[in-house]
């Protein structure tokens, strides 16, 4: 079915979870649903109390503007606007337009009968964020745990954080949501290449099927994990980067304190070799 007479079909009225009829339309290319309102209000306050804090910054050079949190002094109370209220203000904005967001594609996706696949791996990312600026800081006593919002400030305190520990690469989480991002991407690679050899073929030659697909590589490797594994392959091994990220950061500073290098002792101490 074309485009556009697809659109046609299954842009009719229902699947709101909030809202009714009332926000039940469409601006263009875009769904609006009471979600779309929420998103929109929250990114437009949020953007401009970025504009208002970066104002009193001193700087419009777009790798130098930061929004900087609380310090460490004001805990978990609420700070003054320009010593940190702003950060918290802006957070408030973020939260509210990221999970906004992730309800706008679970209506889109009632609307089209679909599974809930799409906002949940969002969530996912959501969880990483607020990790960060909420929930870490909140076991550690402070906002001013959580990252400034600058482009430069923000790679700073992922530095700083990071050499607090030591060495962070010896944080076993890291390790493993490394090796989950390093996963995807060979994933990824390797289905993006092969649904394009099999579908995209020279001029003249004739496409071929997903059973090419599964020969090749069992062929290749003995082994083929299926035309629909590789995406339910995918999608866990994304979303394990993203929640053992979210792992790796918030046992830092919470239930370990000293360098990550220090863990590993357990392997010295292991009972028959620790007195020799
Ligand atoms: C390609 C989808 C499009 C999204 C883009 C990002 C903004 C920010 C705001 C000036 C893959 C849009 C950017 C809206 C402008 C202001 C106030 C997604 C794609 C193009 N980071 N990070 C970047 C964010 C954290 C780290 C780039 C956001 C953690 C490192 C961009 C968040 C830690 C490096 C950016 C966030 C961390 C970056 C490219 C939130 C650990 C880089 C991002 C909300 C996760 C790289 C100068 C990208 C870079 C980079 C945005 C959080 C580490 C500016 C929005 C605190 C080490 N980060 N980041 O392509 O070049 O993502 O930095 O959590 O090297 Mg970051
Ligand atoms: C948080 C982004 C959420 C985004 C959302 C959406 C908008 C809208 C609009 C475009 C989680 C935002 C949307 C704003 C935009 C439009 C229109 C994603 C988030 C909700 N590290 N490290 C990680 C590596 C070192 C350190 C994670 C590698 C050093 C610290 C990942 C190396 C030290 C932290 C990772 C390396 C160090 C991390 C990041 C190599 C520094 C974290 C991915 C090869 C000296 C962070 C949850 C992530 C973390 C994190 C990879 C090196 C420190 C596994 C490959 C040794 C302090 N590092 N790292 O989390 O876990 O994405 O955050 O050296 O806090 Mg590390
Ligand atoms: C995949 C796939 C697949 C495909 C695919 C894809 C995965 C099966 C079939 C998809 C993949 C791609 C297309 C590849 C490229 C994608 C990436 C690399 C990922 C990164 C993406 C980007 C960088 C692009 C980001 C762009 C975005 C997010 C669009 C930005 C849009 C907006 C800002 C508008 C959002 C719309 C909203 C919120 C609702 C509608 C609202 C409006 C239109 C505005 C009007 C507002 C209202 C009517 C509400 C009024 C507002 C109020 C009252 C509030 C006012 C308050 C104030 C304070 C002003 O697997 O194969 O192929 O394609």
């Amino acid at each position: 079915m074309a485009l556009l007479s697809f659109e046609r079909k299954y842009r009719v009225r229902g699947g709101t979870l909030v809202g009714g009829d009332l926000f039940d339309f469409w601006v263009g290319p875009f769904y609006v649903g009471f979600f779309g309102v929420t998103t929109i209000f929250f990114a437009a306050l949020g953007t401009l109390l970025i504009l208002i804090d970066a104002a009193n910054g001193g700087t419009w050079n777009p790798w130098l503007i930061s929004i900087e949190p609380p310090a460490l002094e004001y805990g978990l109370g609420f700070a003054p606007l320009n010593e940190g209220g702003y950060w918290q203000l802006i957070t408030i904005c973020a939260i509210g337009a990221f999970v906004s967001w992730a309800m706008r594609e679970v209506e889109i996706c009632r609307k089209l009968g679909m599974g809930y696949h799409v906002p949940f791996a969002f969530s996912v990312a959501i969880l990483a964020y607020v990790t960060l600026v909420v929930i870490r800081p909140v076991l550690m006593g402070a906002w001013g745990h959580a990252f400034p919002y600058g482009i430069f400030t923000h790679l700073n305190w992922v530095n700083n954080v990071g050499y607090a520990y030591g060495n962070f690469h010896y944080n076993p989480a890291h390790m493993v949501a490394i090796t989950f991002f390093f996963t995807t991407c060979l994933a990824l690679a390797l289905h993006g290449a092969l649904v394009l050899s099999a579908v995209n073929p020279a001029k003249g030659t004739e496409m071929k099927t997903p059973d090419h697909e599964d020969t090749f590589f069992r062929d290749f490797i003995g082994y083929s994990v299926g035309t629909l594994g590789i995406h339910r392959l995918g999608l866990f091994v994304a979303l394990n980067a993203g929640i053992w990220s979210a792992i790796c950061i918030v046992i830092s500073g919470t239930i370990w304190f000293d360098e990550w290098i220090a863990w590993w002792d357990w392997y010295l101490e292991l009972p028959w070799w620790a007195d020799l």
